[in-house]
């Protein structure tokens, strides 16, 4: 039997609109047991809330947040907000006992999202982070293969988000749009913002990650603020790259930028074992490449596996083998995955507790561009 499970959803942005049409998909195609209700939508402008929720099929809306998570019909809350309401609206949930899925980067820094991950074992709720990356069928693949030792030993991390949005110096900075570039709301630049994905990404294929070096560049300084219509210092990163050591005693070097012109939203992640290697390109999300060197001479070579079949991860709920998918769907896996694990003790990650890795390496990161020295995780 499916129970209902309902949702309130705070934020109605892109990732709003991107977590609702999971909501809206998963009971179609999979054989979970809840069904997502989309009971409230909630944000501050009446009149845009309302045409969110009119458009996507959400029953009620509220204004004020704390309405919303006192209400006694919503189960779970899906907090879409900027980062710098992630953590006071997560607690309140916490303490409320809602389930909580919460947008990505859990919090503006890691001491906020310890604050989170111990409100939320505390009330002994379910929680999830939205790094929705994991769930594309190609790098659940690459998780598969990883976890196998196929590869063998690991000696290289590589990984890349790229984009070129921010590079008009006339973009002005803050407000609903384009809060991502005001430090005060985002707490970082695109190290929360993009690396934050690739963190995720190889702390889930490659484990801990134990030190890292990291440069960061902030190359527009100055920036009209939305909210107080003056022209404001810059104080996110613009771009940041580092190195890193992990666990496993593999390197590993990342990048990420919202000046690399051409590029929009280039996730690209490569891995390097000792029997083979794999690559991902999210442009060409379905594809995994893989290399294994263990094949006879004429037969070896990069190979492309087309993650379409139906046995590979999640495939065979969709269409017919052969037929792929794209980026909305890996939301959907996600909600998939939660579902299934509501109430249970295997929790679908990642968990406020994992993405509070992930944001202790974010500010390893940050602390190592600001003092030039290599910092502990
Ligand atoms: C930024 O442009 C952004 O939308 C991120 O916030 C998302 O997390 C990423 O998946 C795509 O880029």
């Amino acid at each position: 039997m499916t129970q209902p499970l309902n949702i309130g959803m705070i934020g109605y942005g892109f990732m709003g609109r991107a977590h609702t049409n999971g909501y809206k998909r998963v009971n179609d195609f999979f054989d979970v047991p809840y069904r997502p209700v989309l009971k409230a939508a909630c944000g501050r402008d009446a009149e845009k809330v309302k045409a969110f929720a009119d458009n996507w099929g959400y029953e009620s809306i509220e204004v004020d947040w704390r309405k919303l998570i006192a209400r006694d019909d919503i189960d779970a809350v899906d907090i879409c907000t900027p980062n710098n309401l992630h953590k006071e609206i997560a607690i309140a949930c916490a303490e409320a006992g809602k389930i909580i899925l919460c947008e990505k980067p859990l919090a503006m820094n890691a001491a906020e999202g310890e604050e989170m991950c111990q409100a939320v074992e505390k009330a002994g709720v379910d929680n999830i982070v939205w790094y929705n990356y994991r769930r594309v069928p190609a790098v659940t693949l690459a998780k598969n293969i990883i976890a196998s030792g196929n590869l063998g030993r690991i000696f290289h991390y590589r990984a890349n988000f790229l984009q070129d949005w921010t590079i008009d110096d006339n973009l002005p900075q803050g407000g609903a749009a384009l809060w991502r570039l005001d430090a005060a709301a985002a707490g970082s630049g695109v190290t929360g913002d993009l690396l934050a994905h690739c963190i995720d990404t190889a702390l889930w294929l490659n484990g801990s990650i134990e030190n890292v070096t990291a440069m960061t560049e902030t190359f527009v300084k100055e920036r009209m603020h939305n909210l107080t219509g003056k022209v404001q210092k810059v104080s996110i990163d613009d771009a940041c790259t580092f190195m890193c050591r992990f666990e496993n005693g593999s390197l590993g070097l990342f990048e990420s930028t919202r000046y690399a012109r051409g590029h929009k939203a280039l996730y690209t992640f490569e891995i390097n074992g000792e029997h083979a290697s794999i690559k991902w390109d999210l442009h060409d999300l379905h594809r995994l490449e893989y290399f294994d060197h263990r094949l006879e001479g004429d037969m070896r070579g990069w190979r492309s596996i087309h993650v379409s079949d139906g046995d590979h991860p999640y495939m065979g709920n969709w269409w017919v083998p052969g037929l792929q998918i794209g980026y909305e769907h890996s939301f959907v896996h996600q909600v998939k995955d939660f579902l299934e694990s509501l109430g249970t003790d295997q929790p679908a990650g990642p968990t406020f507790r994992d993405a509070l890795e992930t944001q202790r390496v974010c500010d390893a990161v940050l602390a190592s561009a600001k003092s030039l020295q290599w910092t502990n995780v």
